[in-house]
């Protein structure tokens, strides 16, 4: 039987380098788009492990005609669109690059599919934060909570979401939008603020650095851990119809809850260690997620793997390791 293809936009992302393993492990051949990085190690570093059993690409989503020939190059079954500009307040500063690669990013994306590989099945990834602060009377977000973003980055999400609704509903495309809420794990750039914490109090603990200054600490998320979301991508292009999907785990902690337990399981008190920081307050900022996964229950029995305090206990040993234990030992 000839294999199933897949195309992965933003593979050597977090969840791109866990969605390939995952594809992988169910025998698809594996093709990926990478942008080019001027340090290369820096845009292959997740995808070690996985490097020969795939191919990548360079391209852009910003870059039209490197999408298209890679689009026919690959001839894919199923397009997982993932790469964006990800970080939400680094949004405020590069708002254009943002908009660019985001927006109008995933607009190239869809052109593309449609153009050049209509059979295809094509995932988007959307986001939670295109939700900004809006909440259903029960305090949670699910798929027809009004959006109503609240920075640069959320409007852009909006855009390619509604974009990718548009195209389904006109060219009757196979095409599902997957509103996950925030995603972490070792692999996390230490620029978002999970793993910034479980990396600080591990240096704390270890005497490299004696403070972590953070910006709003009032802020809730609901976290779940990457390997567990990107699975749901893969079954939502499985279903017999196209839809749109909530990913969560509709358990909801503050900053402050997070640096509670890191500090915790390293026998610390994070009161003594943590510090404002003006410079990480956002201009606006999504004060509540807590997501209502029901549709993905109903549809597909979702259960995550990984709790919070496994997720962070996971990220905690690998900062452990990495920096403190040499091989071997
Ligand atoms: O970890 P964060 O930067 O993630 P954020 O902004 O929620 O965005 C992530 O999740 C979205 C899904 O909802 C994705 F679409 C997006 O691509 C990304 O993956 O910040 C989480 C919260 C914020 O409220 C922020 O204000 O933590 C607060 N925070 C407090 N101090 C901080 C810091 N965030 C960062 N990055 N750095 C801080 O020092």
């Amino acid at each position: 039987m000839t294999k199933r293809r897949c195309l992965i936009s933003g593979i050597s992302g977090q969840s791109g380098s866990f969605l390939a393993e995952y594809l992988l492990s169910l025998d698809y051949e594996v093709f990926g788009i990478i942008r080019r990085h001027s340090v290369s190690e820096n845009q292959n570093s997740r995808l070690r492990q996985v490097q020969d059993k795939m191919k990548t690409f360079y391209g852009d989503t910003t870059d039209p005609y490197s999408l298209a020939k890679i689009v026919r190059d690959v001839k894919p079954d199923e397009i997982y669109h993932l790469a964006a500009q990800s970080h939400v307040r680094v949004g405020f500063d590069i708002p254009a690059y943002t908009a660019q690669a985001n927006a109008l990013g995933t607009l190239n994306m869809l052109e593309v599919y449609k153009e050049e590989a209509p059979g295809a099945k094509f995932y988007n990834a959307a986001s939670s934060e295109m939700f900004g602060n809006s909440v259903e009377a029960d305090g949670s977000q699910n798929e027809n909570t009004l959006m109503n973003p609240v920075s640069v980055y959320g409007c852009t999400k909006v855009f390619g979401y509604n974009l990718a609704r548009h195209f389904r509903r006109a060219y009757g495309l196979f095409i599902c939008n997957g509103i996950l809420f925030n995603h972490e794990s070792p692999r996390r750039g230490s620029n978002f603020v999970t793993n910034k914490v479980v990396k600080a109090a591990v240096d704390i603990k270890m005497g490299k650095t004696n403070m972590l200054y953070l910006g709003n600490l009032d802020a809730a998320r609901d976290w779940g851990h990457a390997a567990d979301y990107v699975k749901m991508m893969n079954k939502m292009l499985q279903h017999n119809v196209p839809d749109d999907y909530v990913v969560a785990t509709g358990i909801s902690h503050t900053v402050r809850d997070l640096c509670e337990y890191v500090f915790s399981a390293l026998e610390m008190d994070w009161r003594d260690y943590v510090r404002l920081d003006e410079k990480y307050l956002r201009a606006e900022d999504l004060e509540f997620l807590r997501g209502d996964p029901t549709k993905l229950k109903t549809t597909f029995g979702w259960e995550p793997e990984y709790t919070f305090e496994s997720m962070l206990d996971e990220m905690i040993e690998y900062w452990l390791v990495k920096h403190y234990m040499p091989e071997g030992e």
